[in-house]
């Protein structure tokens, strides 16, 4: 286990986590709305937009949080697996399996460089190219992503019989509200001990299921401890996204804790919460403020700083 906040690289660890958020943040963006000028080295315009918007975005930029932050904690750990629940944040684990190179030991079109970031934009949620939810077809991926409840129980059959690994496991708020997702929290109770490896649970509290409320965003902070107490789990809380607080609740020495990742719903995007589920901003293609809304987002995160056409992603 690495602890990244000790130490004089601890600016540096958070600064290269914080990068590589705002990277795949921008790799969701450009795979969800570019056809083309995929590095924006120029204005953007119609011809630019797919004509076809599908995909997820509100989820997006808390994988992308958890993601990046995890794999900065446990990044000497072989033992270590990640499981993601809300598989509709697909752009997200895309993104980060094609800045790792991952996607490319399967493709060898999706290669980090300016090609393959052109190919991973253009073929996502493309006929014939990459699917818009996680599928069996994506590194690293047992089962097709989309349908909600199952990941802390798979959670728990990875650690069975495994006590060198650790299993975090990241369920959405609305996810939680599906009947095995909350029954399998008790799995706890037979699945500890030293013969089974560890499960990280961290519910993301984005707020919304879809457009609607999550029941435990509408419960207050006292009541969803208790609830989390209930099934026998520190609640430990990470408001935010910022790196240090997320690697200080790592840090934290606790027999089973829970993690509560609070994020705001499309964070980083026009629009927040209910309007951010799936496409925030839905008709770029022929509506130029929205066109010149795109480009705003897209500029917000200063792709240029990250990427270089010589040097690869500088995170
Ligand atoms: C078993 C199942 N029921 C319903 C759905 C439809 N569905 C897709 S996303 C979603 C919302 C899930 O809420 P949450 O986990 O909070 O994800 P977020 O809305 O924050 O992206 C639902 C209900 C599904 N994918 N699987
Ligand atoms: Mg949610």
């Amino acid at each position: 286990m690495v602890i990244v906040m000790s130490g004089q690289n601890s600016f540096e660890a958070l600064e290269k986590i914080r990068r590589r958020i705002k990277l795949c943040d921008y790799l969701v963006v450009a795979q969800l709305y570019l056809q083309d000028n995929y590095l924006l080295e120029r204005d953007l315009t119609p011809d630019d937009i797919k004509p076809r918007l599908l995909g997820h975005w509100g989820t997006c930029h808390g994988i992308n949080v958890a993601y990046a932050n995890l794999k900065a904690y446990f990044a000497d750990d072989p033992g270590f697996t990640f499981i993601l629940g809300p598989g509709h944040g697909f752009p997200a684990l895309q993104a980060n399996l094609f800045v790792d190179g991952e996607l490319a030991k399967v493709d060898d079109r999706a290669v980090p460089d300016a090609a393959g970031i052109a190919y991973l934009c253009r073929q996502f949620s493309w006929p014939d190219g990459f699917p818009s939810h996680a599928s069996p077809i994506t590194p690293g991926i047992i089962t097709e992503g989309g349908e909600l409840g199952y990941a802390t129980a798979n959670a728990y059959g990875v650690s069975l019989g495994h006590p060198e690994k650790t299993i975090a496991v990241l369920i959405g708020d609305g996810e939680l509200e599906a009947a095995t997702g909350l029954d399998s929290l008790n799995l706890r109770n037979l699945l500890t001990g030293e013969n089974n490896g560890k499960v990280l649970p961290i519910l993301h509290l984005n707020g919304y299921k879809i457009s609607a409320p999550s029941i435990y965003a509408r419960k207050s902070e006292r009541e969803l401890n208790e609830l989390i107490r209930g099934f026998g789990f520190t609640p430990i809380w990470i408001k935010g996204d910022k790196p240090q607080h997320f690697q200080a609740a790592l840090n934290q020495e606790v027999e089973a804790p829970f993690y509560i990742l609070q994020t705001e719903k499309g964070e980083g995007g026009p629009n927040r919460h209910q309007d951010a589920h799936q496409i925030p901003l839905k008709n770029p293609k022929t509506d130029p403020a929205e066109l010149a809304q795109l480009s705003d987002w897209l500029k917000s995160y200063h792709f240029a700083d990250l990427f270089d056409q010589k040097k690869g992603f500088v995170i």
